[in-house]
């Protein structure tokens, strides 16, 4: 094909430090499970990539953690850092364990004082038991972070798609907490760096499965990045606590996001109707940029999830995507049909170079 001669291959900007970040339970339902968020994941997405000769894979070197501060807390980032440390300074032992939090500061307890106690931190910089904290934690999302900024370098040179692949993902982590196997809002910091670039509007659209409450709360007082997020009913849906169609956006940021909530069990017909709504408003918000939070977890076999997308729908998904005409940075994110997730991924990728 001719075009594929003359297209320079998508950039791919892949974390070869993601597997640092590997924890070993979470828990649910009383008991401690193996996570479902593991490396494999993003080793069959490159593998994939690979199989099929798609893209230009390579690494990213360091980011800055200005850029990171400009969307994460530095008290929160400070905490990160030395949080497996931390850990294992309470007991030896703790080397052989992850550390999961076991308390959290709701409704009437302060936030303002940061406990001496690793423990009660570890409950304030988080909202679940699901995502715990290992060795390699932080290095691992902090090297994410810098292949998303990676990728949006490239749509500021002139391309127009990249990809960053890294786990663990991002878009549940907010202003200051982790959560939802998140630890750094990836996609947030990618769009941020876009703003400082000088890109005036910048889109944010997350088609992860879940609600990317991480990214709707770090923008939603600004109108400078658009969020909208096509998700399962919090009603009945992880993280249930946001993601509601209600939720528009507050101070300067009103009107600047949107939820589009579908109830489990939908499949790919209603939920491309929501994504040509979700698409359409980013032209009206006047985007220049697009940086795609690419959840996989909407695929029919995902154990945690309760879409019924099939792998061809993936496809469709990346031409629509292109046809909105924004240069697009995506951004991995959940996804854990592990078997599954690389073609799905690249279905996508495949769907909107080939439009
Ligand atoms: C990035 C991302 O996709 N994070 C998702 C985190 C979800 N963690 C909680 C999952 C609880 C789901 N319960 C589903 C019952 C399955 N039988
Ligand atoms: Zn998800």
């Amino acid at each position: 094909m001719l075009r594929t001669i003359h297209n320079p291959p998508m950039r791919i900007f892949h974390n070869d430090r993601h597997s640092l970040h590997h924890g070993r339970h979470e828990m649910f339902r009383g008991e401690l499970v193996p996570c479902f968020e593991v490396p494999a994941r993003a080793d069959l997405v490159l593998e994939e990539l690979k199989a099929r000769g798609f893209g230009r894979v390579e690494s990213a070197a360091g980011v800055d953690i200005g850029l990171i501060e400009r969307v994460h807390a530095p008290r929160y980032l400070q905490f990160l850092s030395t949080a497996w440390q931390e850990w294992i300074a309470l007991d030896p032992a703790n080397a052989g364990r992850d550390a999961l939090p076991s308390y959290w500061p709701i409704r009437t307890f302060r936030t303002d004082v940061l406990p001496a106690s690793f423990a009660a931190r570890l409950g304030l910089f988080s909202f679940d038991a699901g995502s715990p904290i290992t060795a390699g934690t932080w290095d691992a999302a902090r090297h994410g972070a810098a292949c998303a900024v990676a990728g949006a370098q490239r749509l500021l040179e002139g391309d127009r798609g990249a990809f960053a692949l890294t786990r663990p993902p991002g878009h549940h982590a907010g202003p200051d907490f982790f959560g939802g196997y998140c630890f750094i809002n990836n996609a947030a910091v990618a769009a941020q760096a876009l703003r400082d670039a000088g890109v005036a509007r910048v889109a944010v659209l997350d088609v992860d499965y879940h609600h990317g409450n991480g990214t709707q709360a770090i923008f939603y007082e600004r109108s400078d990045v658009f969020f909208a997020s096509l998700h399962g009913d919090p009603h009945t849906e992880y993280p249930y606590y946001l993601g509601y169609a209600d939720e528009r956006g507050a101070g300067a940021g009103l009107g600047s996001n949107l939820n589009l909530p579908l109830q489990r069990g939908t499949g790919f017909e209603v939920w491309r109707e929501a994504l040509g709504s979700a698409l359409h408003a980013i032209r009206d918000a006047g985007a220049e940029m697009l940086v795609v939070s690419l959840g996989l977890d909407t695929f029919e076999a995902d154990p945690i999830a309760g879409f019924r997308l099939r792998s061809e729908d993936y496809l469709r998904m990346g031409e629509d995507i292109a046809a909105a005409g924004l240069p697009a940075l995506f951004v991995f994110e959940g996804g854990y049909a592990v078997a599954d997730v690389g073609v799905n991924a690249v279905n996508v990728l495949e769907g909107f170079e080939q439009r």
